[in-house]
């Protein structure tokens, strides 16, 4: 590492808030799957920012639109209308078959903003009695780093110390049906879940599971509130992960890749009732909705359609699935994912997975562990062929390596 490397880390480490521990990379430039260290080293992305540049860094087009917008309105407030909200409603409602749409900014919000919702819709709508609203959430669930998030979370690294939390949240097993139908009660408004768990390590419920709860929370009158903040547009091989299962949520959150890495854009989508029962004065913030985040966003979601990355990720997902499976390493435990959202699970001797993000750098690829033993591999939705092989040789080297 140069001087001016070692510099930028110390100085992030005395002034920022060691809340994060990042590998030992400084990028500074991305285009497509690949990105640039300072010191001009190239990687390929397999994290993608957690997918919210599953269009790729730096996609011309969404660029071209935010420098366009940005010239022209960035910011109004929804204390005025402006003339980009309209049509990316029109455009993303026609798109998710859904019937309204609430713009916010972080994915975390948008899971606030549906909480928020799905409690006064069980108050003016189903009939719950006031300040008893329940809403049934899944062990080991992530839906962001907000005090009512994680308040449910389970996990002691996330909730630990932050307390006291909200109540009125009921945690169930994650792909158990019958846990869901054992917690169901008349004050159910919702029950909140991932179609794929993400930070738990890629945990792909049974088959058949979304299904029951579909019917479970249909027959109870209780909203299914699916968070695709991680696993929609695209990211698993179809526009919404659901779609996998063959069922529709009453409420889909999404975010990340709604701005295609550009700019903190996400949403709540609904059917008429549950965001139909917000009035003016209700809830709001001061950035969802402007134009800048609107032009984005349209733009990111028009390539994605557009330039068949959502086909490109079954695809090339599938290839990168079978590679993975194919390698033969006495240091994996598990390969496991949905389109370009895959993970490999280490034998716990074989070292921490850390250690093996580390190595893969090396090799001129970056990617994320989570929960010591995953290597979570999330790459832009735009790979190619050539570049999954390349990706599989890489990792072959170091899978079957030791770092224990
Ligand atoms: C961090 C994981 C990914 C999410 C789902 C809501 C949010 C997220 C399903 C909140 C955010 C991120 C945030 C990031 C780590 C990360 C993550 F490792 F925790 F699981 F993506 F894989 N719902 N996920 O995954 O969205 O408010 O951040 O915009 O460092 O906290 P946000």
């Amino acid at each position: 590492m140069s001087s001016s490397v070692i510099d930028l880390l110390a100085t992030e480490a005395r002034f920022g808030a060691h809340n994060y521990q990042p590998i030992g990379v400084v990028l500074t430039r991305g285009e497509g799957v690949w990105v640039w260290d300072t010191e001009g080293n190239r990687y390929l992305d397999c994290l993608s920012a957690y997918s919210a540049v599953s269009q790729g860094h730096c996609h011309p087009k969404i660029l071209a639109a935010m420098v366009e917008q940005a010239h022209r309105l960035t910011l109004t407030s929804r204390a005025f209308h402006n003339d980009q909200l309209a049509l990316f409603y029109e455009e993303i409602a026609a798109l998710t078959g859904s019937h309204k749409v609430l713009p916010m900014n972080s994915g975390a919000e948008a899971v606030e903003s549906a909480i928020k919702s799905v409690r006064k819709w069980g108050y003016e709508v189903k009939g719950v009695p006031d300040g008893q609203a329940e809403i049934i959430v899944c062990a080991d669930n992530f839906h962001g780093r907000t005090l009512g998030i994680v308040g449910f979370s389970t996990d002691a690294e996330t909730r630990g110390h932050f307390g006291p939390f909200a109540p009125g949240f009921r945690i169930i097993p994650f792909g158990d049906a019958a846990a869901l139908e054992a917690a169901i009660t008349p004050n159910t408004v919702a029950f909140l879940v991932e179609p794929i768990q993400g930070e738990a390590g890629v945990i792909i419920p049974p088959a058949g599971y979304f299904t029951e709860v579909r019917e479970l929370c249909t027959a109870n009158n209780v909203m299914l509130v699916l968070d695709e903040i991680q696993t929609g547009l695209g990211r698993t091989g179809k526009l919404l992960a659901e779609q996998h299962e063959g069922i529709e949520a009453d409420v889909t959150l999404l975010g990340k890749a709604l701005s295609g890495g550009f700019y903190p854009v996400s949403a709540v989508l609904s059917n008429n009732d549950v965001l139909g029962t917000l009035r003016p004065g209700q809830h709001g913030s001061t950035f969802g909705g402007n134009p800048l985040a609107c032009a984005v966003a349209r733009a990111a979601v028009r390539v994605l359609v557009e330039e068949g990355m959502i086909e490109n990720a079954a695809t090339q997902g599938a290839r990168f699935l079978q590679g993975l499976k194919d390698i033969r390493a006495n240091t994996i435990r598990d390969v496991r994912g949905r389109g370009l959202m895959l993970a490999v699970e280490l034998h716990p001797e074989a070292g921490r997975a850390r250690r093996y993000c580390e190595a893969l750098q090396g090799k001129g690829i970056l990617a994320k562990d989570t929960h010591e033993h995953t290597i979570r591999i999330a790459p832009p939705l735009v790979i190619t062929s050539d570049q999954v092989d390349w990706a599989i040789e890489q990792f072959a080297t170091i899978l079957t390596q030791d770092f224990s």
